[in-house]
């Protein structure tokens, strides 16, 4: 097979690219090494930027967004049994955040690329990038029980955090920096009407909570765990109980319980490769760097470093420059450390150390506190947290 970028991976980043490219008139191939019903199921981010949602809605993927997205207006931060609104429109000049699961996104742009998209092959696992810097990298993958070679003129890995484009940057080209937090977060949906109209994030001396939604009918929480938990020693009544306590305020208020549907654990990290190029291999999305959630930024820094690496790719193709090409992984990396900054942030103010003592509690509550008196501080989380520019 032949192609003029090849993509390695079948998330938002790699979908999402293939269809920008596909309407500039760029060919291109998807391998997916999952099956379709598995890439569409896998439950992850929720909380999509005004920038993502414009990306998607310029990529001609946002109908059933525009219908089903949930537009919100502002987060509400918990502590201490008080309870805090910030208003994004009125912090950031109007700016707001759409909630629109990851698997609606996904499923979306399958099926746009399956009716009239380039190809995107499932259960194709790419095995290695051969030969990145010359000027024809080859992708071998494995398909339908078979080796089979991609050959390409651009390959980019967008095969997130456990995938292969990035084994083929030589050690000595590049680095890799990388934080490890002491606490995971316990992820579970349940069928029940939230809650609440807007995301609660919460601060509790036993650990953080945050209660997002899926749908109307739809709710999804994280609790803060102790790393290394099993799932079986959380039972849905301890569950309940649990983010009944964490999200406890004064005010009237009581959390609805119903039906779990699915649960996981996720561990928290950051990390950054740099650079996000080697030749003619360019990485996007969770395949360079991954951020803790609590700033809600993974999905939309893949979506950003996509819009990024398309326009670049369309210079090129158009006009023959590689000058955005050249430029695209220190324009990335320069927002990717600003979200980095961002969730870090976010995750110290919100999660009980294991170890913490009383004086760490006190630097949160701090933290909180003039956040939520001072205007400027809350200016300055709402600008990241509904996304910063796109370029600088
Ligand atoms: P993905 O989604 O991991 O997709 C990579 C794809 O590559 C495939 N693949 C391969 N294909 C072929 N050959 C190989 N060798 C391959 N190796 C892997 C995989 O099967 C997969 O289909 O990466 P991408 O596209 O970069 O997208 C990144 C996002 O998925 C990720 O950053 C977010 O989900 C992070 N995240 C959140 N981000 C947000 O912006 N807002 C949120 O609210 C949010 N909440 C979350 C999150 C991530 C979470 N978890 C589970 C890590 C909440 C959670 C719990
Ligand atoms: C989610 O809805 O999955 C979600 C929302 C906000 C976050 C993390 C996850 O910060």
């Amino acid at each position: 097979m032949r192609t003029t970028v090849g993509i390695i991976g079948g998330g938002p980043a790699g979908l999402l690219l293939a269809r920008l490219l596909h309407r500039a008139g760029i060919a291109c191939v998807v391998l997916e090494s999952r099956t379709r019903a598995y890439a569409e199921g896998r439950q992850r981010a929720g909380m999509l930027e005004q920038g993502t949602v414009d990306a998607l809605r310029a990529a001609g993927a946002a109908d059933r967004l525009d219908v089903e997205g949930m537009v919100h207006h502002g987060i509400e931060l918990r502590f201490d049994r008080e309870r805090h609104h910030l208003d994004f429109p009125a912090l950031t000049g109007g700016r707001t955040v759409t909630i629109y699961a990851q698997t609606e996104i996904v499923k979306d742009l399958i099926a746009l690329q399956l009716a009239d998209g380039p190809p995107l092959l499932f259960e194709a696992e790419a095995l290695a990038v051969e030969q990145p810097q010359s000027e024809a990298p080859v992708v071998r993958f494995r398909h339908e029980g078979r080796q089979r070679t991609l050959r390409c003129v651009w390959v980019a890995g967008c095969d997130g955090s456990h995938g292969v484009a990035r084994n083929a940057f030589p050690a000595a080209s590049g680095r890799t920096y990388a934080h490890d937090y002491p606490y995971s977060w316990l992820g579970v949906t349940a069928e029940v009407p939230p809650s609440c109209d807007e995301l609660i994030y919460a601060r509790h001396a036993r650990g953080f909570a945050l209660h997002s939604m899926r749908s109307p009918q739809v709710s999804r929480f994280y609790l803060q765990v102790p790393r290394g938990t099993s799932l079986r020693d959380w039972s849905d009544e301890r569950i309940w109980d649990e983010l009944a306590a964490r999200f406890a305020v004064d005010a009237d208020w009581t959390l609805r319980r119903g039906p779990i549907t699915a649960r996981s654990v996720t561990e928290m990290r950051s990390l950054v490769h740099e650079p996000m190029r080697h030749g003619r291999l360019v990485l996007a999305g969770d395949a360079a760097h991954i951020v803790p959630p609590t700033g809600a930024k993974g999905l939309n820094l893949a979506v950003s470093d996509v819009r990024l690496l398309a326009r670049a790719f369309t210079e090129l193709h158009a006009h023959g420059s590689a000058r955005l090409l050249d430029g695209y992984s220190d324009l990335c990396l320069r927002r990717v450390w600003q979200a980095t900054r961002f969730s870090y942030d976010m995750t110290r103010m919100l999660h009980a150390q294991p170890d913490g003592d009383a004086f760490d509690y006190r630097m949160q509550l701090a933290r909180l506190r003039r956040i939520t008196a001072s205007r400027h501080a809350a200016a300055e989380l709402a600008a990241n947290y509904t996304g910063l520019p796109l370029s600088p």
